[in-house]
């Protein structure tokens, strides 16, 4: 009897047991934002034409168009789904804030029965996790793409959600008492997590930054392989109620050089990434680099983990160091100068993944890495 229930557990991927729940949050949230001399890009001429400029050589395009600074506040209802083992809520919860091109199901996303999931492998692990879109993105509020919808605001959106889940005050379905709140990102998540760790240390007990470095000089890859276009081109987004000023790959080939690397993707993968896909705000591009490359007070441990061929934070290849004149091992490694104070620093660099590593082959490898980091370490 046994060993029959023993043979099934391997061939059910993602049955695993946890128990979910959706949960809309109202906040209130302020932020100093940018104010920028630019109309939402609304054609596919002026959307490539935004590209172009943002990628002239020598130029800093947003320092062209910047005309000062406005404080913004707003409430904005965030949509957000908290998961734990049918045990019950466990000592630590992880905070997982996905990047740019997807909503909150990039941590937990069906393709294969779940097979991908990074909230099936937490909760396994005994961990309880906290996924929510993104101001203007998925389920959440909507808002202006330019003035409103930038690094700041979200940081403001990431930073409240982090109090009222440390003071037990998000939702009557998410219990007080967690002893270890762990903030995880990707890409565009991981510069708000890294954020996070400047302005406000104390929040976090650990960090997971996935998908990022600090190296600047590749981002050009992505705005210009994304192939982008307005939201308005796209047939899955067309729809979805984004402002105008919204732009995603128009292509699955946009989506395949900017996340995926050769050899360690499944093409249906792709395609179900490329269905899925939301859209970026020129506001969210144009202020990625604030918040990053300032050394962070942050006393806890932190993993650095990025995918070997990662598009726009290692030009496709974390082992070519000459970009940062050759201080560090990789391009992951050379964030250990961002955490001085870091009870524990790992940096790891997945062999042959890409940008998305949630999607890959070697996603496997990536999230044991990641549990077994935080399990040593929290
Ligand atoms: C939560 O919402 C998502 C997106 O709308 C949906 O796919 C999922 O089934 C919902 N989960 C639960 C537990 O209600
Ligand atoms: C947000 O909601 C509160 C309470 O409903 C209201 O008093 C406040 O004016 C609102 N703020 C904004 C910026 O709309
Ligand atoms: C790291 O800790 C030392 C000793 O407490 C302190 O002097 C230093 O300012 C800290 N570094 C940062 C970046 O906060
Ligand atoms: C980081 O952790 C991995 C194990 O996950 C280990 O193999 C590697 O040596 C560690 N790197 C450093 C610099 O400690
Ligand atoms: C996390 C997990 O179980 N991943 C598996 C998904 O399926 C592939 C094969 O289809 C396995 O190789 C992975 O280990």
């Amino acid at each position: 009897m046994h060993l029959s229930l023993l043979l099934l557990v391997p061939l059910l991927p993602g049955s695993l047991a946890r128990v979910c729940q959706n949960l809309t949050i109202p906040i209130s949230i302020s932020s100093q934002n940018t104010i920028f001399n630019l109309q939402p890009p609304s054609t596919e001429i002026q959307v490539t034409d935004f590209f172009l400029k943002a990628t002239f050589q020598g130029h800093d395009y947003s320092a062209d168009i910047k005309r000062g600074y406005t404080t913004i506040s707003g409430n904005y209802s965030i949509r957000a789904t908290f998961c734990h083992p049918d045990t019950g809520p466990t000592r630590a919860l992880q905070i997982l804030t996905h990047g740019i091109g997807f909503d909150r199901s990039y941590w937990d996303f069906p393709f294969h029965n779940y097979n991908y999931s990074y909230v099936d492998r937490a909760v396994d692990r005994g961990f309880s996790t906290f996924t929510w879109d993104r101001p203007g993105i998925g389920e959440s509020s909507r808002g202006d793409p330019i003035s409103e919808m930038q690094a700041a605001l979200e940081l403001a959106a990431l930073v409240e959600l982090t109090r009222r889940l440390r003071a037990g005050s998000i939702s009557p379905h998410v219990p007080c008492g967690f002893d270890a709140f762990i903030h995880v990102g990707h890409s565009f998540g991981s510069i708000l997590t890294h954020a996070l760790a400047g302005t406000h240390p104390r929040l976090s007990q650990a960090l997971v930054l996935t998908g990022y470095t600090q190296v600047p000089s590749f981002m050009p890859y992505f705005s210009l392989g994304g192939g982008f276009a307005p939201v308005s081109s796209i047939p899955a987004l067309a729809s979805a109620g984004y402002p105008v000023g919204y732009v995603a790959p128009r292509t699955s080939i946009g989506v395949h050089t900017n996340y995926f690397a050769p050899g360690d993707f499944d093409p249906d993968m792709l395609r179900e990434v490329y269905e899925r896909g939301q859209p970026a705000a020129p506001g969210e591009l144009l202020t990625l680099g604030e918040g990053a490359g300032v050394p962070s007070s942050f006393a806890g441990p932190v993993l650095a983990i990025t995918g070997e061929h990662d598009t726009p934070f290692c030009g496709g290849n974390c082992y070519g160091t000459s970009v940062i004149n050759d201080r560090a091992a990789n391009l992951v490694q050379d964030m250990a100068t961002a955490f001085p104070n870091a009870s524990a620093f790992n940096a790891t660099v997945v062999p042959g993944a890409g940008h998305g590593l949630n999607f890959g082959y070697s996603h496997a490898l990536a999230y044991d890495t990641i549990l077994s980091f935080l399990e040593n370490h929290v």
